[in-house]
């Protein structure tokens, strides 16, 4: 029998595809509809205190390849969130809280209002990219290890973060430092690839509104950059973090290159926007299919294992 569970700090994945935090997890309708599918788990939309409309549409642009969004943290503030874990957590399958903040008092506020809730994991977001004027705090390591240490006391359930992409091996070296220091039970990468700009053509035209038609890059174009951090910080911490490996998941044969690079489970953004909640269903067929021709039979039969020449 081919298994394609897995376990993210001591907590069971019934299935190792999930949505990412955004895609499809704004409302409690989507959120029960994620229940009600064949995803792993249920990741919410980054939270913020209080309910946000988000940026000026047009704020999400597919194409082939990818997509662009600028959405700025449309959610429907913490305390929804908060409410809506119990019924949930009925769906038999982990739910993962994903919290964020438009500044760094926030943080602690909305980590000790939703562990309270007690969803399986919390998620901290430290990479934002759209939110006009706000840096994303994961490109600043002193911050990033202030709001980690405010809110490591005060998470009981497994404490995640959630990273942008890093382009050079120096500053996974600085980050990996900052998140041994902090003890942090999981990590998941990569983040959209921030500030990206996609040109219309035909219209001679940005194609999405907030930023002048900066946003951060998802799907197929971004994997081999989510590869990369999966594969940098598994190397750093020798496979002891687990890492959700977030980025260019468009069919199985990539989230088996993410496990080969040491993630533990995938999640989905602009292929779920894209495809609707079917996706799940088609990845584990494929995910299935690939590992009965290898003769594996569970992710951990060849995790990390990716062959250097
Ligand atoms: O614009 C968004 O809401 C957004 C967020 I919070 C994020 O973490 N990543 C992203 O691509 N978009």
């Amino acid at each position: 029998m081919t298994d394609v569970s897995t376990t993210i700090a001591g907590v069971k994945f019934p299935s190792c595809f999930m949505n990412a935090a955004g895609a499809l997890c704004v409302t409690r309708e989507e959120l029960v509809s994620l229940g009600q599918s064949q995803a792993g788990g249920i990741v919410t939309k980054s939270m913020t205190i209080e309910a946000r409309q988000g940026n000026p549409e047009p704020r999400y642009y597919g194409f082939p390849g990818g997509s662009i969004n600028s959405m700025g943290l449309p959610n429907l503030g913490y305390r929804a969130y908060a409410e809506m874990i119990p019924e949930l957590k009925r769906f038999g399958k982990p739910v993962v809280a994903s919290v964020s903040g438009l500044c760094e008092e926030d943080f602690p506020v909305i980590a000790a209002a939703i562990n309270a809730a007690q969803p399986d994991l919390i998620e901290v977001n430290l990479s934002c990219p759209n939110i006009p004027g706000k840096p994303q705090i994961g490109y600043d390591p002193e911050a990033s290890e202030r709001i980690i240490k405010r809110v490591r006391p005060l998470i009981t359930v497994p404490m995640g973060l959630k990273l942008p992409p890093y382009f050079d091996p120096a500053h996974h070296a600085v980050m990996g430092e900052v998140i041994g220091r902090c003890g942090v039970d999981f990590l998941n990468m990569i983040n959209s690839v921030g500030n990206g700009l996609v040109v219309d053509p035909e219209r001679e035209a940005v194609v999405i509104k907030p930023k002048g038609g900066f946003g951060g890059l998802g799907g197929k174009i971004i994997k081999p950059v989510a590869l990369a951090n999966v594969r940098a910080f598994y190397k750093f911490f020798e496979g002891k973090i687990p890492i959700i490996g977030t980025g260019g998941v468009v069919d199985g044969v990539d989230a088996f290159e993410h496990f080969l690079c040491g993630a533990s489970a995938v999640q989905v953004g602009t292929v779920l926007v894209e495809e609707g909640l079917e996706v799940f269903g088609r990845l584990e067929t494929e995910l299935t299919e690939i590992l009965k021709n290898k003769g594996y039979r569970s992710i951990e039969d060849f995790r990390g294992a990716v062959k250097e020449l």
